[in-house]
């Protein structure tokens, strides 16, 4: 079958999951090879499957031994890593219960066998062509459209879930905000565009020296970056944005217009806390970034180019 219009240049994957070998050999068939298919022969393997490498689709046997299919679907829709992918089921059984035990468990469509592919081969590009438009609405949503990071949405949402697992876990929980110096002389001296690109480069800077998995750097608004840093004492955040500061040395992107010095660089204000069990977690969350907003206010005065917390 041929891909579904708006397809993105990553080939799509598709991963069908029965217990009866022959019945996945049958589907992929169907499908034939231009979609990328693989197999899981149990509801087990297919979740470990789908945490692994979160395919675009996954056509699932109802029933199976094991985890059957409706509770592998519902442990998928469970999961934030899983829950967005769409799950169409194939099963022989016909009564009407059968039938809405699928869509409870959160299926996305159901497909009968004994299967007529010409119904798979469309049930599946349906699904596929949703997807792709659900995939790039969240794009639009959570990235920030000039530097391809995060933006502050997803910047707000993730936050409440960090503070959250930190007061629960008693882990501290460090945030850096990050604004580049002088960004309006760069402006003026170079043009907007040229400052649209500067602030895609610093992103790219910011993105490298961020790398632990768990954590997070958004654009926050203008020439203002955050880092989010799960687990992270103060020690640890002042050493990332130390790295942040060299790493934007080295980028030597030139700043003819500083009053500091010919190259961009940028101030960083860092702050640490463990949520305290009498605060409100999202009191701790606002202090957290005033902190952390008081803190960029003092490295500014403290001539810049530098870090302070
Ligand atoms: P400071 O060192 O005190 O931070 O000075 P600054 O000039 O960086 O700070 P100020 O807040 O005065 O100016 C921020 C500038 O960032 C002004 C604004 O035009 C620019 N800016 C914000 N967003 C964008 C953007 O998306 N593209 C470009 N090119 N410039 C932007
Ligand atoms: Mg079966
Ligand atoms: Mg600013
Ligand atoms: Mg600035």
């Amino acid at each position: 079958m041929s891909s579904p219009p708006g397809q993105l240049s990553e080939r799509v994957r598709i991963l069908v999951v029965d217990d009866q070998a022959a019945n996945i050999v049958q589907i992929r068939h169907i499908l034939g090879t231009e979609l990328e298919t693989f197999a899981a022969t149990s509801g087990e393997q297919a979740l470990d499957m789908c945490l692994a490498a979160p395919p675009d689709l996954v056509i699932l046997d109802m029933r199976m031994p094991g985890i059957g299919g409706l509770d592998t679907c519902r442990r998928l829709r469970a999961d934030v890593r899983t829950q967005a992918i769409p799950v169409i089921f194939v099963t022989a059984a016909t009564s009407p219960e059968d039938e809405d035990a699928c869509w409870l468990a959160g299926g996305s469509d159901f497909v009968l066998k004994p299967i007529n592919p010409t119904t798979l081969q469309n049930r599946v590009r349906a699904q596929l062509t949703l997807k792709i438009q659900a995939d790039q609405l969240r794009r639009l949503a959570y990235l920030d459209g000039l530097t391809g990071l995060p933006n502050r949405r997803s910047f707000d949402e993730r936050f409440g879930i960090e503070c959250r697992r930190a007061f629960r876990n008693k882990t501290p929980l460090s945030i850096l905000l990050i604004d580049i110096d002088y960004f309006k002389l760069y402006n003026d001296h170079y043009g907007h565009i040229a400052g649209d690109a500067c602030l895609r480069e610093i992103g790219h800077c910011l993105a490298e020296s961020i790398l632990r998995p768990g954590d997070l750097v958004a654009r926050y608004g203008g020439e203002e970056f955050v880092g989010l840093l799960s687990e992270t004492g103060h020690a640890g955040a002042l050493r990332v944005a130390q790295a942040i500061l060299d790493r934007v040395s080295q980028a030597k992107l030139g700043h003819a217009a500083s009053p500091i010095g010919s190259t961009v660089a940028v101030s960083i204000g860092v702050a640490t806390r463990i949520v305290q069990q009498h605060e409100l977690v999202h009191e701790a969350c606002h202090s957290l970034l005033e902190q952390a907003d008081r803190q960029l206010y003092r490295a500014k005065q403290a001539g810049r180019a530098g870090a302070a917390g």
